[in-house]
């Protein structure tokens, strides 16, 4: 048997950055090489992700626990992969595709599938000697790699912040950096600075989910000033050194009729009056980036909300779910300029490699994220860099679980071979920074 095979697979239940239960794969090749991997865990999460399997057990960790997902990763799935080669991602992703047997992998697990595929990438890079973002790209077929644009999160709302303000995230967008540490240098400032105009505002800096701040401001618009404020705090020029983006996540307001309950601002907004919201903030903001500005199955609307706003980059998360199928369903209805990247939503790696590249054959942007409930690995950093994926979230420049991928970042750009993306990779860029 080939060095390269697997020999053994083994799983185990650890704790994620909220405390809560996730999946741990250890995958050992015959040769010896080993690779490890944990797996993320979303908040807000979309209707079409990939199933994350939990054994609702009330007396264990709130139901959370993921013993069956581990006994899945020990029996089944080792059983099914035993023997292949770990060099053939593809094959093994679909030889755990098949033994699972359904579309959303939910028998046994997306988060136990998903923890054995990118262990499995790991321990292959491992025994050839080289890094994994030099594998990734191997795999995806990558010519070009790249270091991601990071877009940082700096004050928080939604369901990362107990609902402390409507929407998700607002994050600062470097501009003007000419390469990866001096683009990280640029948003710690941002938001060091933030620190202090929300203390100024009289709200507490106790963190949210992601290590953002979450000020409680009663509707966006005071947010955007502050975020404005930050940046200008900071020394750099709103608009022309830092964007700003926004994860609306409004998956997460909608009520049943399709509109949107705005609970803190006290209003509730139908998603045309939700678009002219959105216009409004492009209006008088230097708005970059909006992320799931609509339901995610609200497709008619979001086609309009793409038509309004296709001068900047508007972003499908839940909306999409890393899911080959309905990213080819909105490049067909013109909806969204740009995928929002998510291993565990798809749940293998080949799967999110093929969302990846169907997205950019389309023309679409790509920004491969976090959850809002992390661990310490930091693989989704060499996705970014192997598949030249232009821009990523990780969340704010706090908490080890979010620092430990940007500092793996920091380690690659010592590869002078790869360049910095820059911010022209933004969708609708070119014309939001001619401006
Ligand atoms: C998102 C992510 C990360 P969650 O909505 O983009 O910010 O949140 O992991 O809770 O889905
Ligand atoms: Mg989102």
């Amino acid at each position: 048997m080939k060095k390269t095979a697997i020999a053994a697979v083994k799983g185990r239940q650890v704790l994620d950055s909220r405390g809560r239960p996730t999946v741990e794969a250890d995958v050992v090749l015959q040769g010896g090489a080993m690779g490890r991997a944990s797996v993320p865990s979303g908040a807000s999460t979309g209707h079409n992700e990939a199933h994350e399997l939990r054994d609702g057990i009330k007396d264990e960790y709130f139901g959370r626990g993921v013993g069956r997902a581990v006994t899945n990763v020990d029996g089944e799935i080792a059983q099914a992969v035993r023997g292949l080669e770990a060099e053939d991602q593809r094959a093994l992703d679909l030889r755990m595709r098949e033994a699972d047997g359904t579309p959303s992998l939910s028998r046994l697990g997306a988060n136990a599938i998903l923890a054995v595929s990118l262990a499995a990438c790991r321990a292959a890079a491992e025994a050839k000697g080289e890094p994994l973002y030099r594998r990734i790209a191997e795999i995806s077929g990558t010519q070009h790699m790249s270091l991601p644009v990071p877009m940082v999160n700096i004050l928080s709302g939604g369901l990362h912040a107990g609902r402390g303000m409507d929407v998700q995230d607002f994050l600062a967008v470097p501009l003007s950096a000419d390469g990866y540490p001096t683009a990280l240098h640029m948003m710690m400032r941002v938001r060091t600075a933030a620190e202090s105009v929300v203390a100024r505002y009289g709200a507490p800096t106790l963190l949210a989910d992601e290590g953002g701040l979450s000020p409680g401001c009663p509707n966006g618009d005071i947010a955007l000033d502050l975020m404005v404020e930050a940046i200008e705090e900071a020394g750099l020029r709103p608009g022309r050194e830092v964007g700003i983006a926004l994860d609306i996540a409004a998956t997460s307001l909608a009520d049943d009729k399709g509109n949107y309950a705005l609970a803190r601002e006290g209003r509730t907004l139908s998603a045309a009056q939700m678009i002219e919201r959105l216009a409004k903030w492009k209006q008088d903001y230097p708005l970059l980036s909006i992320e799931d500005g609509l339901h995610d199955e609200d497709w008619d609307n979001w086609t309009k909300l793409t038509t309004r706003l296709n001068d900047i980059q508007i972003v499908g998360d839940d909306l999409f779910c890393t899911n080959p199928a309905r990213i080819e369903t909105g490049v067909a209805r013109g909806t969204a300029n740009c995928v929002l990247i998510k291993l565990n939503q798809n749940g293998t790696l080949t799967g999110t490699l093929d969302a990846i590249r169907i997205a950019r054959s389309a023309g679409y942007a790509t920004v491969i994220s976090a959850r809002s409930g992390e661990t310490a690995d930091s693989f989704m950093s060499d996705l970014a860099v192997g598949t030249a994926g232009g821009q990523i979230k990780i969340g704010s420049l706090r908490n080890s679980e979010r620092l430990t991928k940007y500092n793996q970042l920091l380690r690659i750009a010592e590869d002078t071979e790869i360049s910095y993306a820059g911010a022209r990779v933004l969708a609708g860029a070119n014309r939001a920074l001619a401006t």
